[in-house]
């Protein structure tokens, strides 16, 4: 395979943008070599620039759950072209979309559209204090909830990735308000609860943990986080940007059957657009500006665009079906990929849920743990990552992300997978 447009851009890119990226994870960093540059996704299937076909399973991170230009995305987009881009007022298609979210996730009886991921967790946070008039927060590490100041502190996804959980620019005072448990330890849950559980405004987590790679909630685990805050008078944040609508039609939370107080999404709901929401509790939501004294705001926050995308998306997977289907192909891919590990003898496990997946290269027969994530084999990894890709399936390029699967993902794409990673296993285990 030819890299050599995608390094004639790197080198072009790092003249101009820090890093060559516009943002870190895609740089490789955590698989080594140069960026691939992309230029069409067609399906299940992403080209670069220099005509090389993938098996995408980034999904531009989680949004593309139906896949590449899916015709009804597409067809919705160019509809609300011939109307317009942007107008920075109201539009009947977000009445719409918040409508569909509130009726598809009943504890959100309120939501307010953004523009990003972690703008939805920023304003969520800010809510949470303004409601508790407490300023103390806790998160989990590992897990990532975007770039905001705060939660930069023992972070996943790419500041993970760079090594760097605890990113420089962010002031003390604000790491100081930011208390870090290990993620599904319920022990450390009751214990920091019953000593510091008044002071605390909000507890913030990825109720399936995708940025740390795909760790489900241990049982009990988001149960003891409903009981703390409920007990405590603090507020209960499921991080649901990416498990939104990937995991199932009312997210984590109704695969766990965990209420929370308030939600964030992103991803799916903009159909691949900019976007993102933060909603939840009525009595909690009315204190966002201009009903009550929490600002929020955002120039093209509810992008006619990003809610057309987001609205046909959300039509397709309320299908009847859709993510059993996702999800039960998501296991048949993770089944067949650990028995060509085993035939290889490559220490290999992984986990699923809904439409989205994490491989390990440990001998743990099952990943709970960010400990266990980081005993990790990276050499195994990063050799399983480059023999995918000469063999034309694009995984996320670092060892701490989810994979995602889509709708368009069919058994030709998973035979691929597999043959390709039949070669992959058996480099590492030679
Ligand atoms: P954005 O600000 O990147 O739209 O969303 C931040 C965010 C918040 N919460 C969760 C659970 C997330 O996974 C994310 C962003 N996800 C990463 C992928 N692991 C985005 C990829 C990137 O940073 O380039």
């Amino acid at each position: 395979m030819s890299n050599e447009n995608s390094s004639k851009l790197y080198r072009q890119a790092l003249q101009f943008i820090p890093g060559g990226v516009n943002s870190p994870v895609r740089a490789f960093k955590g698989v080594g070599g140069n960026p691939l540059f992309f230029k069409a996704g067609e399906g299940a299937y992403l080209i670069d620039v220099d005509d090389n076909r993938y098996v995408d399973y980034v999904g531009a991170w989680g949004p593309l759950i139906l896949g590449h230009r899916h015709p009804h995305v597409i067809e919705a987009l160019a509809a609300q072209l011939e109307r317009g881009i942007a107008y920075g007022a109201s539009t009947e298609a977000e009445v719409q979309i918040a409508e569909k979210i509130c009726q598809l996730l009943p504890s959100v009886e309120r939501v307010r559209l953004v523009t990003s991921g972690t703008e939805a967790t920023m304003s969520a946070i800010r809510l949470a204090r303004g409601y508790t008039r407490r300023d103390q927060i806790v998160k989990f590490e590992g897990c990532y909830h975007g770039h905001v100041d705060g939660l930069l502190v023992k972070a996943g996804s790419g500041a993970l990735t760079l090594g760097t959980p605890d990113s420089l620019g962010v002031p003390r005072a604000y790491t100081e308000l930011t208390h870090v448990l290990p993620f599904n330890d319920i022990e450390a849950v009751h214990q920091f609860f019953d000593t510091r559980g008044d002071e605390i405004a909000c507890v913030i987590v990825e109720p399936v943990a995708g940025n740390m790679n795909c760790v489900p909630p241990v049982p009990g685990f988001l149960e003891a986080l409903r009981e703390s805050c409920t007990r405590h008078g603090s507020v209960l944040i499921f991080d649901e940007v990416m498990t939104g609508f990937r995991v199932a039609l009312g997210g984590a939370q109704a695969v766990y059957g965990v209420t929370p107080d308030l939600t964030t999404l992103g991803k799916v709901i903009g159909g691949g657009l900019p976007v993102g929401a933060f909603g939840g509790r009525q009595e909690i939501m009315e204190l966002i500006a201009p009903s009550g004294g929490v600002y929020q705001a955002g120039t093209l926050s509810g992008s006619p665009l990003a809610v057309a995308a987001g609205l046909a998306m959300l039509e397709l997977v309320s299908e009847p079906g859709f993510y059993s289907k996702l999800e039960a192909r998501t296991q048949t891919l993770l089944h067949s990929l650990g028995e060509r590990a085993a035939a290889a003898s490559v220490p290999f496990t992984s986990n699923c849920v809904g439409g989205m997946f994490g491989c390990f290269f440990n001998t743990e027969e099952r990943i709970t743990r960010f400990s266990q994530v980081m005993a990790g084999n990276l050499d195994h990894f990063q050799t399983f990552f480059h023999t995918m890709l000469d063999n034309g399936v694009y995984l996320a390029p670092s060892a701490y992300e989810a994979g995602f699967i889509s709708a368009a993902h069919g058994d030709r794409e998973i035979q691929l997978t597999l043959d390709a990673a039949e070669k992959a296993f058996d480099k590492i285990g030679s």
